[in-house]
């Protein structure tokens, strides 16, 4: 195997490089693909814990092919774009968080398509992957104000544009068998803002991320937020948050526009190998 570049792909996922449930799939595909054992397959669960699409891309692989599985990821991205499309209403303001490239790729195809909203997003602390959401924004010519996750009520309930904004739309990384999800931490406590102001929380996420079995929550580096904090702080980092079913109006997925039962009710018919 090509160990250098099986290492790099290893340390780019483990330190946040690579990041979203969908590009470390597609990573780790290409990184097992390299040395298909049952080892590597471990080393590569191990990176991040709380990705169910990564298990399943790998454990799919044999079943499909690499070719089969990688068609699967554009295909889907693009049911999921126009599945988007059909609900994105006129002069909307969207509130999204941290950075998942199945949001950012529906919004992309939606301006393309004509149309016109603007997005408030998190920096997402500690990592910043919102910057890299306003980036890829601001490059489509998507108007993007970006705010710390401490003003998320201030710009979900009341922003500067409208008296609030129109829908939440977050990524996934785990869909669970009981329709609750699993995305970056705040997205349960953003999805309870919006749920109290009766604004539409709806997930865009590949239904390759569902889980039959409980997902771990990764708990992070304490470094990430406070390097070299003086002695006897005590710090925590879960990365990750469940989003309960009774705050998500749909998961939009290549499956459809569905409630979180009818999603999974879905997804174990159509897939029934996702573990
Ligand atoms: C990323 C995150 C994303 C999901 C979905 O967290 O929570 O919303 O992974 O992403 P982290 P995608 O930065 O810790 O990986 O739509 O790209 O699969």
């Amino acid at each position: 195997m090509d160990k250098k570049r099986f290492n790099k792909i290893c340390k780019d996922i483990a330190s946040i490089k690579i990041q979203g449930a969908r590009n470390i799939a597609k990573a780790a595909l290409l990184a097992y693909s390299l040395n298909p054992t049952k080892k590597v397959k471990k080393i590569l669960f191990s990176l991040r814990p709380t990705e169910p699409m990564l298990w399943n891309v790998l454990n799919l692989l044999g079943k499909k092919s690499k070719q089969e599985i990688l068609e699967h990821f554009d295909d889907s991205q693009e049911k999921i774009n126009k599945n988007v499309l059909k609900i994105i209403g006129r002069r909307w303001t969207i509130f999204t968080h941290c950075h998942s490239t199945n949001v950012i790729n529906a919004l992309i195809y939606a301006k393309k398509h004509g149309r016109n909203f603007s997005i408030f997003n998190t920096e997402t602390r500690p990592l910043f992957q919102g910057r890299k959401t306003a980036k890829a924004l601001a490059r489509a010519r998507i108007p993007v104000t970006t705010v710390v996750e401490a003003a998320a009520a201030i710009a979900i309930k009341e922003t500067p544009i409208m008296k609030k904004v129109n829908a939440v739309f977050l990524g996934a990384d785990a869909i669970l068998k009981n329709g609750d999800v699993i995305n970056k931490v705040g997205s349960g406590m953003f999805s309870e803002i919006a749920y109290d102001s009766k604004i539409p929380v709806y997930i865009i996420a590949d239904s390759w991320k569902f889980s039959k079995r409980p997902v771990k929550i990764e708990e992070r580096a304490h470094k990430e937020i406070w390097n070299h904090a003086p002695a006897h702080i005590k710090i925590k980092n879960p990365a990750f948050e469940k989003v309960n079913k009774k705050f998500i109006t749909a998961i939009i997925s290549e499956l459809g526009i569905l409630s979180p039962p009818a999603f999974v009710r879905r997804v174990i018919a159509k897939y029934p190998l996702l573990k």
